[in-house]
């Protein structure tokens, strides 16, 4: 499709109503963008204001994003702390009401309502609880749980005492837990006996036994009781949470933390090498988290806000925990998946917590999408406001069910695109101020400047109906700010390429309106039901199986998953290809990094397109997985050509 088609994309306007009730309306949001973009400092200077500083900052922003020498500053000499801002500061107002709504797994167990109050007493005992088992300010937690309230106290406990929380997703295998362990050097892992999710359970406990095999003597283990699974113990290794939790004090100080002191660590997928960790710190994130929170979902003091991530990935931390709870808001948390019991369990949720703003995936809504409407529409939605959507880019029949369906026409739907390393959202529509076109991140959120780059050149591609790599220039508050460990793989990931910008990793469009649009990711980076992963992970996991002599991975069109996982292996010599061997891989890899890698498809290859130099030639793999055999390209340069034809001739069936 060209630009100009693009244009005649049918826009749905805000109603009257989302209007009068939103926070930025068309002409405050054109007013605050140019403010924020002409004197970055005065803009975020004010916007910190959000927050309780202990020291008020003098300095708001010092940035330098010339290669070599990136370094990005916020607030830099202020002082302050998540958890106070997050609890301590709303006890007084809003004490008795509820922070955290926890849905369990089984709609039949019963639902927790967890005021401020008793969140701060919570946090506190777990922060006193981790200061006893060792836990110093700078220290690094591994947290590894299912969805519960606990994930919650654990964070705002690390924020609390000035420790660094890393949160690894429970659907992480052992091998995946022990390199994020040791990564950041943790003195503990916070960890459950068991995690319970859509009916099955994970052992994470015994998950986390197996990783800790491959760790420093000296890591301690958390083990938070949630079904009471049977676990085995190692005493002086393994500490009870629940028992310690009775005698641990209620409350704990919160210790004094610069504004650049770091908040977190979340390992995240690139295209080469294995995850990094993402660094974001303490005050720039937070601001950035609130201030996205309260004006791209258009949140008001009351309203029951849902956000169905998982606390192992970012959305989870800036949009279920610390955005909101910094905000006031009531947040709910939910253990399950979307299809259990069945597939109408988000739209009882949201009817059982009278739900205002609902924050999904888009292959959570194509998989609801294909299991029939009836399922959405015995169901009370009516107090559902605001939409959102985020992980990758929603198709135009996914965001047509979304709007008509779920929200009836009446709640827009905010299209977020962001990432781990941007700590919030970067573009979105917002409610009551944009006209949404299904499918469009739409406008950059205040103080981001998108550029669209040619990726060759990288020049910037000024004006309208332009399409290239999308990078960011100038910094925000919510920016990461190094890579744990190797801030050189910082420069060089994100400020190499494209000197003096933030290289996002995606593409992009900018239409004849000037609004944007996400085309995917331009590296090897593939995006599985929304979770990033690196092909490159995968290829490591496949050749350290004894059977496999080289693999080459890529992502592929899936209807549900957005992109599937397509391995092209090439055994040892004296290997048989069955159908034995490829379901002994696929398992492999579950094991080597998680269910969430498995897969999709495995093509037997005897070899691979490799140019003369002996770099793997994906673009070529990709579209044999996209069986679309017409585009393969110049295929001469290649050092056997004729391997494509083996290729195509033998694509695996779906
Ligand atoms: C928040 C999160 C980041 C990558 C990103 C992009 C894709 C996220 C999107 C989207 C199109 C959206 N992505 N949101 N693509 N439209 N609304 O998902 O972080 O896991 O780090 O993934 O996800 O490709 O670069 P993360």
């Amino acid at each position: 499709m060209t630009a100009a088609a693009h244009a005649e994309v049918k826009a749905y306007p805000p109603s009257a109503e989302t209007v009068a009730r939103a926070h930025v309306n068309a002409a405050k949001y054109e007013e605050m963008y140019a403010a924020s973009i002409a004197d970055p400092a005065a803009f975020w200077g004010e916007q910190g204001k959000r927050l309780d500083w202990i020291k008020p900052y003098t300095q708001v922003k010092d940035v330098n994003y010339s290669f070599g020498n990136v370094s990005i500053n916020w607030y830099a000499d202020g002082t302050l702390n998540v958890a106070a801002n997050c609890l301590d500061r709303h006890l007084k107002t809003r004490g008795d009401q509820t922070a955290i709504i926890w849905e369990p797994d089984e709609p039949t167990d019963e639902a927790q309502h967890i005021t401020y109050a008793e969140l701060h007493r919570r946090t506190c005992r777990m922060a006193n609880i981790l200061e006893s088992m060792g836990v110093r300010k700078g220290d690094r937690v591994v947290i590894y749980l299912p969805m519960i309230p606990e994930a919650a106290y654990a964070m705002l406990a690390c924020a609390r005492i000035g420790a660094i929380h890393s949160i690894v997703f429970a659907g992480f295998s052992p091998d995946a837990l022990a390199a994020r362990v040791n990564g950041c050097d943790a003195k503990v892992i916070i960890t459950a006996d068991e995690a319970p999710r859509g009916g099955r359970k994970t052992p994470l406990k015994s998950n986390a036994d197996a990783a800790l095999l491959h760790c420093k003597d000296s890591v301690k283990c958390l083990v938070v009781k949630r079904t009471g699974g049977q676990t085995t113990w190692i005493d002086g290794r393994d500490y009870d949470y629940n028992e310690m939790a009775l005698e641990a004090d209620d409350y704990c100080a919160p210790a004094e933390m610069n504004a650049e002191d770091p908040l977190f660590i979340l390992y995240t997928s690139g295209s080469t090498g294995q995850p990094k960790g993402v660094v974001h710190t303490t005050g720039g994130y937070l601001v950035y988290a609130a201030m996205t929170h309260e004006i791209s979902f258009d949140y008001h003091d009351g309203d029951i806000y849902w956000c169905t991530a998982d606390v192992g990935w970012v959305t989870g931390h800036s949009y279920i925990v610390y955005g909101p709870l910094a905000n006031g808001a009531t947040t709910l948390m939910f253990e399950g998946v979307p299809t259990y019991p069945d597939a109408s369990r988000f739209w009882q949720v949201c009817e059982k917590h009278k739900v205002n703003q609902f924050y999904t995936a888009p292959t959570a809504i194509r998989a609801l999408m294909g299991q029939g409407k009836e399922y959405v529409e015995k169901c009370d939605l009516s107090d559902l406001k605001v939409l959102g959507t985020v992980g990758e880019p929603i198709n135009p029949e996914a965001w047509n069910w979304y709007n008509d369906v779920v929200g009836k026409g009446r709640c827009p739907i905010v299209d977020t695109w962001w990432q781990t390393e941007t700590g919030g959202h970067l573009m979105t529509p917002l409610p009551g101020a944009h006209a949404l076109k299904p499918g469009s991140a739409m406008k950059p959120f205040f103080g981001i400047q998108p550029v669209v780059l040619d990726p060759q050149s990288g020049v910037e591609l000024n004006g309208n109906g332009v399409e290239g790599v999308l990078c960011i220039k100038d910094s925000w508050p919510g920016q990461m700010r190094t890579v744990w460990g190797d801030h050189e793989r910082f420069e060089k990931t994100y400020f190499a390429d494209y000197k003096g910008y933030y290289f996002t990793g995606d593409g992009c469009r900018r239409d004849e309106d000037g609004d944007y649009w996400i085309t995917g990711r331009v590296d090897d980076v593939i995006n599985v039901s929304g979770h990033r992963m690196g092909t490159a992970e995968v290829e490591s996991a496949l050749v350290a199986h004894a059977a496999v002599a080289e693999a080459a991975v890529v992502g592929y069109p899936h209807e549900i998953k957005g992109q599937g996982i397509y391995c092209y292996v090439t055994l040892m010599n004296d290997q048989e290809p069955t159908e034995e061997l490829r379901q002994e891989l696929r398992k492999w890899v579950r094991t080597e990094i998680g269910p969430i890698a498995s897969p999709d498809v495995i093509q037997w290859a005897p070899g691979l397109p490799k140019t003369r130099s002996g770099k793997i030639m994906r673009r070529i793999l990709r579209k044999i997985a996209e069986n679309d055999f017409g585009s393969l390209g110049d295929t001469s340069t290649l050092a056997d050509p004729s391997v494509v034809d083996d290729l195509i001739a033998n694509r695996a069936s779906k």
